[in-house]
């Protein structure tokens, strides 16, 4: 590790530096990143971009009391760095460790939570807002990358900032990449401004500028650079009518321009923005050349960024595969992705079908909406959506798909624990917040082939559907040749017994099997069932259980409240059944990062969990068998 960087504890000792200090630390923490990040995996590009932004604006602002917020906060390494956290970064992302956003309860620094897109606009104007009202002096600084902007929430923000505040500061962080190439005329748009030759013009007198009174009071800085701001301010008229005063474009990776102009911008008293140009993985030659792939990733090798060559086939790419296939046959399939190609696998279906493939931005509510929209003209969209960015889209599920019941199919990945990213990116809420929707067909699939299955299924039905399936590699089990259309409603009995049923959804379905075999070995009879669907629930499956077994049990990969066990227990409830429930799943709270088998073991989603409730539930109603088998 650097010296310097090693006397960083706060942004009060990174104030004592100048700026060919500064530049040094800059380096020193790019060396940092590269080397930890090798081996914890995590967010390199983002945050090897706004190393000297973030440099600038801890050196300027007074953080825990001015208020900084960062957009996902996927790009928070540094501020994490040098608001002393330093000597944590190694455990950022591992169980018990630094989270790898921004969280309220690890540091005062970290003003504001986030893990989803589009928050700091609006949140930013919420502490703005209060300020105001409470007659406080603080700044705040919302910092966005350019996708940010592609969210309606950034809009809807900037749409109140310039009427309900006089102070606020916003950094566009423009690095022309969402985790893909950054989509839309918002994205052309800012592409417009950094090409034009104005900006070439000003580019060049911010530097004489820099170099002429860089070093001096910050007093005669902020008046010089207030004249010469008005020459080489380029005006945005999007956000100057939006009435944001706007800055810029300026080098995002100038510490100098960069400290001399938010010090300029600190004495302002009206809203202004700050487009800043950054490049993303600068200074790491692997992260420049796959900017893609160096957007988040597991560990790799510093000297090469090389990574693990890619494993088995995940559930993305099967999911992916299948829909190029469906599409083949039937040309009114669509498929929507918000700002996620390669994370669903959409990226393998757009080079076969490029005019059925849309990328809308990190837009999920806009990507339901518009998908509710083509399908009434025939068509029959997939939105591929992770399933806690879904939940962005409840209402437009709701009201734009079901209540009209348009064949929407909603294919949701990584459902279940996300592992290493934690509470903003688990996949836990999806079954409670569709199961209640009216004539929502849901669905688990065991392994790849069912989840094939459940597609073709999906895109005969007259109305909307949903697919949870998890992060990770497929099951590994052969595929038929051709998907089958699966009874919707039927669940899948690969085991029948009398003493207990065990239902396992989706991937889940493996801890059933183990409990059956230990169930089995102390001489009980435990039947073994796939449900397939959540909803419809196989009533007629549980009817008949509910006739001879002593108990149920439930896995499923999703909190417990309102989850597929609560599907269970509330249709035995209404068939008048008393058969007790042994339901496992996640807990009422959020859980926290880390890896997922640990933290199954630690919140009791286990087969010994499930042994030890199941047993407690049968010894109560009936005595144990005599003898095993
Ligand atoms: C609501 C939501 N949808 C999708 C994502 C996944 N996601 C995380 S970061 C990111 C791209 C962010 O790009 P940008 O804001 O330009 O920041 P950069 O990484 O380029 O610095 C996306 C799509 C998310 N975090 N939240």
């Amino acid at each position: 590790m650097g010296t310097l960087l090693e006397t960083i504890h706060s942004p009060a000792d990174l104030k004592r530096l100048n700026y060919a200090q500064m530049a040094e630390l800059a380096g020193e923490i790019r060396e940092f990143l590269i080397q930890t990040l090798s081996k914890t995996g995590g967010h390199l590009g983002p945050n090897l971009g706004v190393v000297e932004l973030t440099i600038a604006l801890h050196t300027v602002f007074n953080t825990p009391e001015d208020k900084l917020l960062f957009d996902v906060s996927h790009q928070a390494y540094v501020h994490k760095m040098l608001t002393g956290r330093l000597d944590r970064m190694e455990t950022i992302r591992q169980p018990g460790g630094l989270n790898g956003f921004m969280l309220r309860t690890e540091s005062e620094h970290d003003c504001y939570g986030a893990g989803h897109a589009g928050t700091a606009l609006s949140a930013g104007l919420g502490m703005a807002v209060a300020r105001d009202l409470a007659g406080g002096k603080e700044h705040v600084i919302s910092v966005a990358g350019d996708a940010a902007f592609t969210n309606g929430i950034s809009f809807e923000a900037l749409n109140l900032i310039a009427e309900q505040t006089k102070r606020m500061i916003v950094v566009l962080n423009d690095n022309e990449w969402s985790i893909d190439r950054n989509v839309g005329a918002l994205a052309s748009y800012f592409h417009r401004i950094v090409t034009n030759e104005h900006y070439k013009h000003f580019h060049d007198s911010a530097h004489r500028i820099i170099e002429r009174f860089g070093g001096k009071t910050a007093a005669i800085v902020a008046k010089r650079a207030e004249e010469a701001a008005k020459g080489f301010l380029w005006h945005s008229m999007m956000f100057e009518e939006m009435g944001l005063q706007y800055f810029g474009p300026i080098d995002g990776h100038n510490i100098p321009l960069l400290v001399e102009t938010f010090k300029f911008l600190k004495t302002i008293d009206h809203p202004v923005m700050l487009h800043v140009l950054t490049q993303k993985g600068r200074g790491y030659q692997p992260a420049l050349e796959k900017v893609k792939k160096f957007h988040g990733l597991g560990p790799y090798d510093p000297e090469t960024g090389d990574t693990a060559p890619a494993g088995k086939l995940t559930y993305s790419e099967s999911f992916a595969n299948t829909l190029t296939e469906l599409a083949r046959k039937d040309d009114k399939i669509v498929a929507i992705t918000a700002a996620m190609p390669s994370g669903t696998g959409l990226d393998l279906f757009r080079p076969h079908h490029p005019t059925r493939y849309f990328d809308v931005g990190i837009a999920e509510e806009h990507a339901v909406v518009f998908a509710a929209g083509m399908a009434t003209r025939g068509f029959r969209p997939v939105c591929a959506i992770y399933s806690t960015f879904l939940q962005r889209a409840f209402d437009p599920i709701v009201h734009d798909v079901a209540l009209q019941n348009l064949p929407v199919v909603f294919c949701m990945d990584r459902a279940g624990l996300s592992g290493d990213d934690g509470p903003t990116h688990h996949g836990l809420f999806d079954i409670a917040y569709l199961r209640s929707i009216p004539g929502l067909v849901l669905m688990a699939p065991k392994d790849e082939d069912e989840l094939a299955d459940m597609m073709k299924t999906a895109l005969q039905l007259p109305g909307p559907s949903a697919i949870r399936y998890p992060r990770g590699v497929v099951a590994g089990v052969a595929r038929k040749l051709e998907p089958e259309v699966l009874p919707v409603g039927k669940a899948e009995i690969l085991q029948d017994g009398a003493d207990v049923a065990i239902l396992g959804l989706g991937p889940t379905i493996s801890l059933a099997k183990e409990l059956a075999a230990r169930l089995e070995s102390e001489g009980y009879s435990a039947a073994v069932v796939n449900p397939r669907f959540v909803k419809p629930i196989d009533r007629e499956m549980l009817e008949q259980y509910a006739k001879k077994v002593a108990a149920f049990v439930t896995f499923e990969d999703h909190v417990k409240m309102g989850g597929f066990g609560s599907a269970v227990v509330e249709a035995l409830e209404e068939m008048g059944s008393a058969v007790p429930v042994a339901r496992i799943g996640w807990p009422d709270q959020f859980v926290e990062h880390g890896k997922v088998d640990e933290l199954r073991a630690r919140h009791g989603l286990t087969v010994e969990e499930a042994h030890g409730q199941v047993l407690r539930l049968i010894v109560k109603r009936q005595p144990a068998p005599m003898s095993a088998g």
